[in-house]
């Protein structure tokens, strides 16, 4: 069964999706939604739980919301812990990972590439020392359990998505630069890195083709801001 994970032509909130899919072994594929009329096509025909995308179609399921498809799939592959302090710390993670990565998310949306650095220097200087701290006190070399777990799998992409703009921010912090690059080089991660499911870093193209579907305005600093509202 191939799963299919629906969403624009970019990483967006559906990459975390992508990486846990490779982490748990499903094999899937992008459905790139393009234009206004294939996401009302979808909301039409009741596909989209909330109306919002991503959606994860598995198992004869629909899915919304990315945090519900990484804890469906950490489920699956076994990498939700082995017990109930294992997941508490993996949520409590992937909680605190939400927040950090918000911040690359939105680095394509800012007014220049200056002002997006300093957010995420600004961003890995409050976050960053204490995933280090948590990693040494795991003890594990991952930072919820004694293996791995989808904690580690997002705390991975979020990473990813900061060092395309900054390259260096790990060189301080090497427990974080471990487990990096321990799950970056984990062969079905590796392999989905290196496949044509995965999109590259979001430039202005993806901020002006998310905007066209969804009818929004564009960030103020883009010309003709306003052309995709209706
Ligand atoms: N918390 C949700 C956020 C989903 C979300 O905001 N999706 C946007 C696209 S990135 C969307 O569908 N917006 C249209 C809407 O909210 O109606 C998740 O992580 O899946």
């Amino acid at each position: 069964m191939v799963a299919k994970l629906t969403y624009f032509r970019g990483r967006g909130r559906a990459e975390t999706t992508r990486w846990m899919l490779a982490a748990s072994g499903v094999a899937f594929m992008n459905v790139p939604i393009d234009t206004p009329e294939e996401l009302a096509s979808l909301r039409a025909a009741g596909k989209l739980p909330f109306d919002q995308m991503p959606l994860l179609e598995i198992d004869g399921h629909q899915l919304s919301q990315s945090s519900a498809m990484i804890r469906c799939l950490a489920r699956r592959g076994g990498l939700y812990g082995g017990n109930d302090t294992d997941a508490m710390w993996a949520d409590m993670i992937a909680g605190v990972v939400a927040d950090f990565a918000e911040t690359a998310m939105q680095a394509a949306f800012k007014p220049s590439p200056e002002i997006a650095i300093a957010e995420l220097e600004g961003r890995f200087a409050k976050f960053g020392p204490r995933f280090e701290a948590r990693i040494t006190a795991q003890g594990s070399g991952f930072c919820a359990a004694d293996k791995m777990t989808f904690a580690d799998v997002v705390l991975a992409e979020a990473l990813s998505s900061y060092l395309e703009w900054l390259p260096d921010l790990l060189d301080c912090t090497p427990n974080l630069k471990d487990l990096y690059e321990r799950i970056t080089s984990e062969p079905s991660i590796a392999s989905y890195l290196d496949s044509d499911l995965r999109y590259p870093k979001p430039g202005d193209d993806y901020v002006i083709a998310a905007a066209r579907v969804l009818q929004r305005a564009l960030p103020p600093h883009m010309p003709d801001a306003a052309r995709f509202m209706v």
